[in-house]
């Protein structure tokens, strides 16, 4: 089904997450050293706005730090998830009338949580909403210390005041940002916190709202709301909103840790960014190791070398612990902050995936950040149980379909040895919309990319990096490919494959192609990932067939690229009770023979270094003709985690039980 258009619309043009000319807001961490070219760009209006740049201390601008908070001798942490107050904002008058300082109306909502899932009237409002909490902040912090306010992810912009003054906007969901709020805080009373958040889907986005062009895979399952991708729109603030205080004098602000393999040993280049332009001593120590830290103008290297050492993957995810100090003249801590690191590499040899310097193939599926109620909302419960079961199907691999998930899903990766493709929430793309649509998602995508990669770099269980998800340059599955839209693709994603690899050398980037799509795409990656679903959306019913073009297909890629090959995408939607035999579409025999034709065709395969299952589990969809429920069942599991047959065969497969 064709899906409704809106063209011309002009998101943020007018909208209140789409003005703050004239105001001063202050932005840190990598959306700050991204600046205002990023930020204006995320305003996503087809007239471009014309912003200040976001005022910042700059010694924080500029070096790309996202250091997720922690609490030590020397940091304070407060986290005020919980019951705060709500309002829905449709005529979106809120900022005129100070609902900064009070909601006139509001209702009690959890936080984190997506919204839609909890209020009647919330559940297709994707417009403005007002979140409003109060708290004291202890009288402890008050000298000495610099206090932020982290916001884990807000789906898509936001804006934050503290006792009404405006301290931060931010454009992206999925994706920490942070503000200092020092000099806004009140010491003889509550503080006010206020966020208002929107998730309008409009053009210049990422993900983008439906253009003249329309969406991906989405226009062919239709949808309402109308997105451009085939999950709910979930709006909100999807994860927890910390206050965090550092030392004023000085503090870390960022430490990227990247680990090489020599012979046994594991060598560790650490790079650490502190404050001011730091200029004086700190140490670094891993186990028994030890190095001194001398900064010039804020930063500060050092390499350790562990002789024999653990080497990180699935089978050991090791963890090393990484202590960083500063200290004063003398060699007492001024401020602290450990990592836990593993040590790997990660690279591509000609058509083989290399993990520490031996073949690997992805075993796993594409996920979602999706469970009844909470929506999109960090639910620590759904990722311990998610983790149990990847162990128990015998994966060790996920792709984050389609955009960043929690940072705690990434330190459990970390822990259990999990190896994630890592995406940014390009999907949706089609190189068909106007130009000026494309150029503002351009700058979206960038501003997503620092972010995530400051945010992730740390983590072993991130392997690779992914810019984006089925982008279209003519009609999906297999239409002519239009040229103009091609070439725009095609410098689209130049850009952002060279930018990821400035931010980070060490890790394989890619692009996930759609079936039928435009090929030439692939070139610019180092591993080409394709989603395909033969015997599904082509091919109905009809799985030897299926196979034999699948097999085809992939012959095909290796010829062309001969670079590794990973199926990031291939299942069938499932109803669970459903029995054929022979196996009929819908049917849980259908799912699990086409997915052992999948399975079987890579294992004939060497160059095939990855198989991800679509879906992990089912999940909430906008309503359509094709989404019964307003659910996809590709799940594997159901959307509350009960295997479907499916899981039970991958079970044997992959973990040999
Ligand atoms: C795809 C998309 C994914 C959809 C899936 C489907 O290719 O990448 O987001 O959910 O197809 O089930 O149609």
């Amino acid at each position: 089904m064709p899906q409704s258009s809106t063209p011309g619309a002009c998101p943020g043009a007018g909208g209140p997450l789409g003005d703050v000319a004239g105001r001063r807001v202050v932005l840190m961490g990598a959306a700050a050293a991204a600046g205002a070219a990023s930020l204006a760009a995320g305003q996503a209006g087809a007239q471009a706005p014309s912003e200040p740049a976001p005022a910042s201390d700059g010694a924080r601008a500029g070096r790309g730090g996202l250091l997720r908070p922690q609490r030590n001798a020397h940091r304070e942490l407060l986290d005020t998830s919980g019951l705060w107050r709500f309002q829905l904002d449709p005529r979106e008058e809120g900022e005129a009338a100070g609902w900064s300082r009070a909601l006139p109306a509001p209702r009690p909502i959890a936080v984190p949580c997506s919204w839609n899932d909890l209020f009647d009237d919330a559940k297709d409002h994707l417009g403005l909403a007002w979140y409003q909490t109060e708290l004291w902040v202890p009288a402890a912090w008050r000298e000495g210390r610099r206090v932020f306010l982290r916001v884990g992810s807000a789906n898509y912009a936001a804006k934050v005041w503290v006792n009404g003054t405006l301290v931060a906007e931010h454009f992206g969901g999925h994706l920490p940002f942070e503000a200092e709020v020092t000099g806004a805080l009140a010491w003889d009373r509550p503080n006010t916190i206020a966020i208002a958040v929107e998730n309008k889907q409009l053009l210049g986005r990422v993900p983008p709202g439906p253009g003249p062009a329309g969406g991906g895979v989405a226009g062919i399952v239709g949808g309402y709301p109308a997105t451009t991708y085939d999950f709910f729109p979930y709006a909100g603030l999807h994860r927890p909103v910390l206050l965090h205080a550092v030392p004023a004098a000085t503090h870390i602000e960022d430490v990227t840790a990247t680990t090489r393999i020599e012979g046994r040993d594991g060598v560790v280049d650490v790079t650490v960014a502190a404050a001011g332009g730091y200029a004086g001593r700190g140490r670094v120590r891993l186990g028994e190791l030890e190095a001194d830290l001398a900064f010039r103008a804020g930063t500060a290297q050092a390499t350790l070398r562990i002789p024999s050492a653990r080497f990180w993957g699935p089978r050991d995810p090791h963890l090393y612990r990484l202590d960083v100090t500063l200290t004063d003249g003398q060699g007492r801590g001024t401020d602290s902050y450990a990592l836990d690191i593993g040590i790997r590499t990660v690279e591509v040899r000609g058509d083989r995936l290399l993990l520490n310097g031996e073949p690997v193939a992805l075993r796993g599926f594409g996920k979602h950040e999706d469970f009844p109620l909470h929506g999109r909302g960090l639910d620590l419960a759904m990722w311990v149980r998610d983790y149990e079961l990847l162990r128990w199907a015998g994966a060790n691999s996920y792709r984050t379909t389609h955009y960043p998930y929690a940072e705690e899903a990434m330190e459990l990766a970390d822990r259990l040895g999990v190896l994630v493709i890592n995406e940014i929430p390009a999907v949706g793309l089609n190189f068909e919309d106007p130009e000026e649509a494309t150029a503002q998602r351009l700058d979206q995508a960038l501003l997503q990319l620092r972010e995530l990669v400051a945010r992730d770099k740390n983590h072993p269980s991130t392997i690779m990096w992914c810019v984006a998800n089925e982008p279209l340059g003519g009609p999906p599955l297999g239409g002519q490919p239009v040229p103009r839209a091609v070439e725009a693709g095609m410098r689209f994603f130049r850009r952002l494959y060279d930018e990821t690899r400035r931010l980070d050398a060490t890790r394989p980037v890619t692009l996930v192609g759609v079936q039928g799509g435009v090929l030439d795409w692939h070139g610019i990656f180092d591993v080409v990932c394709v989603n395909r679903y033969f015997g599904w959306y082509t091919q109905p019913g009809r799985l030897d067939e299926a196979a034999r073009v699948l097999e085809d297909d992939l012959d095909g890629l290796h010829r062309r690229f001969g670079k590794p090959v990973i199926v990031t995408e291939f299942g069938t939607d499932t109803l669970p009770g459903v029995h054929a035999a022979p196996p009929e579409m819908w049917s849980e025999e259908y799912q699990v023979e086409y997915l052992r034709r999948y399975l079987d065709a890579a294992a004939r395969r060497p160059f095939v270094a990855g198989m991800h299952v679509w879906n992990f589990a089912d999940f909430k969809t906008g309503q359509g003709t094709a989404r019964a429920g307003g659910m996809n069942h590709k799940g594997v599991f159901t959307r509350d985690r009960r295997p479907k047959m499916a899981a039970h065969f991958l079970r044997s497969r992959w973990a040999g039980t």
